[in-house]
């Protein structure tokens, strides 16, 4: 890389390191590339989940009534790759600073349970060090648009139970059942064609109406309503700021976009220097 392009990439750092530094309140929207360089997969892209399958094939409403088995078969697989799967560089960054920063917000697309994970051990630390409260906290809690891989949901009576087990899809007969009603249980995540939790979405879009800044790590913003989120804050004279490996629709409305990877980016971001 020549002299002149190391600056101007030095300047851009620079200049968001200001923007989200100074925003007294600020968004973070993640996307599955936060979580690329812990080994999850992305969706789209050369090496992403849809390359080999179509979504509407595993990830619609319509797939699961279709055939649950070979549904609940994909989901069982990603639970096991994912579960083995540690918080990297971004996570722990994002964590440390929703922890500290009352005024930030965390709203994940993402249902791979890294964030919360990397909210576990930084709470830890602080608490080791007398610091944190319940109050901090929740706030730092990730608002999870697209629910979690880890939780399961009754398509009769919608009893939601936390889930980490490996998944038995060898036969319709040996998938999750309610522990309440026997129905077959889904994953709880949301799927192309459903709504999103509107509570849910509602403090998402209050975060994203209130930010300064909406700074968009990770994601293709191909997907809605979470796509639409920064255009929010955008509205309502905020800005944008983008990190992403590649360009994305949202680039033209970002005012700063950092090209490089989120668990490289991250830290330099949004890590106070003493
Ligand atoms: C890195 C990196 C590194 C890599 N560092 N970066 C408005 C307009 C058009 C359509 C719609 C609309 N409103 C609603 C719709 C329909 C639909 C939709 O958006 N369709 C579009 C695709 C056309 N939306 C819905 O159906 C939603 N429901 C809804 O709105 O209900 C009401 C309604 C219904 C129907 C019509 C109208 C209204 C629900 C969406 C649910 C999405 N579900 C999934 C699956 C979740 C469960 C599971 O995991 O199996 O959510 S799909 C999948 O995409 C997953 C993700 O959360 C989501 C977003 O993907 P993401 O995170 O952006 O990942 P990628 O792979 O796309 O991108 C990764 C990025 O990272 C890339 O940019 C890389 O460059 C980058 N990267 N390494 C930094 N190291
Ligand atoms: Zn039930």
């Amino acid at each position: 890389m020549n002299d002149a392009l190391q600056m101007d990439d030095a300047r851009r750092m620079d200049d968001a390191r200001h923007l989200v530094g100074s925003a007294s309140r600020l968004l973070i929207l993640t996307g599955a590339g936060v979580s690329a360089e812990s080994g999850v997969p992305t969706f789209r892209g050369p090496d992403g989940l849809w390359k080999t399958r179509r979504p509407e094939e595993l990830a619609t409403p319509q797939a699961f009534q279709a055939d649950p088995r070979l549904v609940w078969e994909w989901y069982g697989l990603r639970r096991e790759r994912v579960g083995a799967c540690r918080p990297n560089a971004a996570h722990e960054a994002i964590a440390r600073l929703t922890l500290e920063n009352g005024d930030a917000r965390l709203v994940t697309q993402n249902v791979d349970g890294l964030h919360e994970l990397a909210l576990e051990e930084a709470v830890a630390e602080e608490r080791s060090s007398g610091r944190s409260s319940d109050e901090s906290v929740s706030r730092a809690t990730p608002i999870r648009l697209h629910g979690s891989l880890f939780w399961t949901r009754c398509t009769v009576c919608d009893h939601r139970t936390a889930d980490r087990h490996p998944v038995d899809a060898d036969s319709e007969a040996s998938l999750p059942r309610c522990p309440k009603c026997q129905a077959l249980l889904r994953p709880d995540v949301v799927w192309f064609g459903e709504e999103l939790d509107p509570e849910i979405l509602e403090s998402a879009m209050e975060a994203a109406d209130a930010a300064e800044v909406c700074l968009v790590v990770g994601t293709s913003a191909l997907v809605h309503p979470a796509a639409s989120l920064p255009l929010l804050t955008k509205e309502s004279g905020g800005v944008v700021v983008e990190v992403n490996t590649e360009p994305t629709p949202l680039t033209e409305v970002a005012q700063l976009s950092l090209r490089g990877r989120s668990g490289q980016v991250l830290p330099r971001l949004l890590t106070v220097e003493p």
